[in-house]
């Protein structure tokens, strides 16, 4: 008699165990991505955790987007943090009085309430808006969702391609380690030490944090620093100066994606999709031009203060596989690159955030090495995109099977699977429920 398949039943575990944590994670308007570490709604996260919502409340899935654009600013920017004002500010720093949205977010046209941050995160926020509406169209339509959401998200991507642009010819710049998610990146060492840290400032993450799990400091003082220097510039993007200014490869092949999913909102709506697929045709071969490093089988972020690509290995250099027009040769680069002693993470098959045989990895701190679900989600929809199924599948497993295994960890150390940073983390739970549909 053959065994009955357990797989099933696993799964079912799984998936109640996931939406859990995204009910209890729930405020009543969003999400927040962890109770303890991040009390506040987060830009990208909120994409992400979308994606997953939709699996068992299309509702909620819609709300966690709309709540999010209500904190959009009139120059179209999407702000990275929208602080809940029921939060005490000791919970998190930097908190509304750091960042002063209100007042000097003027120049930007920051609401006047909700409180927000000044910078933004990658552009997640279409393609989940486009998910969530494919998973019940019928719901959608009747709650006006795609043409509620189609001019806000239209007037994110301007920002981007029209403020964040900062070299002629480039790609939407980020200011800002924070702004392109991957806070303490290996990839940001050498434009950060031009930085001068702040002394001044009292870190909330090490009463919810371990210290070896967090970035130090020194790079603390350093985000403090150009954060202010951007509140003293009125958040303007039109006077302010950067000491920090990198064309990030993921947050611009998020864009890519993201433009494409506009096409398909516009086609939805009756509109041009045009547009917006010859916006991310052009965005493609930018990216491809300015950023692929044939030497390296990956892309590699541009510090535009030297005009120099940056020279380390990052897991945002592997995103772009989510780009659907990307060349041949470079999708089969990159995947020999995943597939390598680089990337591949022998005990959990996950993909590190950095090199595993790069000098700065670290497998405990944060974006140096841990393995993460976000980025992992992302590389199995590129695989996925350009036919690449049998990586696919393996990646999807260990998604599953490390968020359940790892209490929806924050991160994993991709050596041994052993969770770091915060657990029941929303985007880990989120993004693995929607891979078991
Ligand atoms: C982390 O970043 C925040 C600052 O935005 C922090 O460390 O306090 C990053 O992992 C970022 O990508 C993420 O969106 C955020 C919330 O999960 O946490």
């Amino acid at each position: 008699e053959q065994p009955a398949p357990t797989a099933p039943a696993d799964h079912l575990t799984l998936r109640r165990g996931a939406a859990r944590v995204l009910i209890d994670n729930w405020t009543g308007s969003s999400t927040v991505p962890s109770r303890t570490l991040y009390p506040h709604q987060w830009s990208w996260d909120s994409a992400f955790i979308a994606i997953g919502l939709r699996h068992f409340s299309v509702r909620r899935a819609q709300q966690e987007l709309e709540s999010l654009l209500a904190g959009q600013w009139a120059d179209g920017r999407l702000p990275h943090i929208v602080f809940n004002p029921r939060v005490p500010y000791g919970a998190y720093f930097p908190s509304p009085d750091f960042w002063q949205s209100s007042q000097a977010g003027r120049a930007g046209g920051a609401p006047a309430s909700p409180e927000t941050s000044g910078i933004v995160q990658p552009p997640v926020h279409a393609l989940a808006a486009w998910l969530v509406h494919c998973s019940d169209p019928a719901e959608s339509d009747r709650r006006g969702f795609l043409s509620r959401m189609y001019p806000g998200l239209t007037a994110w991507h301007d920002y981007l391609l029209t403020r964040r642009r900062l070299a002629d010819g480039g790609l939407a710049a980020v200011i800002h380690p924070w702004e392109p998610g991957m806070d303490n990146s290996p990839c940001w060492d050498r434009p950060l030490a031009r930085v001068e840290p702040a002394d001044a400032f009292r870190r909330a993450d090490l009463a919810n944090g371990n210290p070896a799990d967090r970035p130090t400091d020194l790079d603390y003082g350093r985000y403090v620093r150009l954060a202010e220097s951007y509140r003293a510039a009125n958040y303007d993007d039109r006077t302010a100066t950067h000491r920090f200014a990198v064309e990030d490869p993921a947050f611009n092949a998020l864009l890519v994606t993201s433009e494409l999913a506009l096409a398909r909102i516009a086609a939805h709506l009756g509109r041009s999709p045009e547009p917006h697929t010859e916006r991310a045709a052009q965005l493609t071969r930018t990216v491809v031009d300015r950023l692929w490093d044939d030497k390296s089988g990956l892309f590699r972020a541009r510090d535009l203060v030297d005009d120099t690509l940056i020279d380390e290995r990052s897991v945002a250099g592997l995103v772009p596989l989510i780009i659907p027009g990307l060349p041949t040769d470079l999708v089969n680069a990159l995947v020999e690159t995943l597939n390598g002693p680089g990337f591949r993470a022998p005990a959990t098959d996950l993909v590190p955030s950095y090199d595993l045989t790069g000098p700065s990895f670290d497998p405990k701190r944060y974006w140096r090495g841990p393995a993460w679900f976000n980025t992992a989600w992302l590389i199995e929809r590129g695989l996925r995109t350009h036919g690449r199924h049998e990586d696919a599948r393996r990646l999807s497993r260990a998604v599953v099977t490390e968020a359940g295994r790892s209490g929806f960890a924050e991160y994993i150390d991709p050596a041994t699977g052993e969770a770091r940073g915060a657990r029941n983390f929303s985007w880990t739970a989120a993004l693995a429920l929607d891979l078991l549909h």
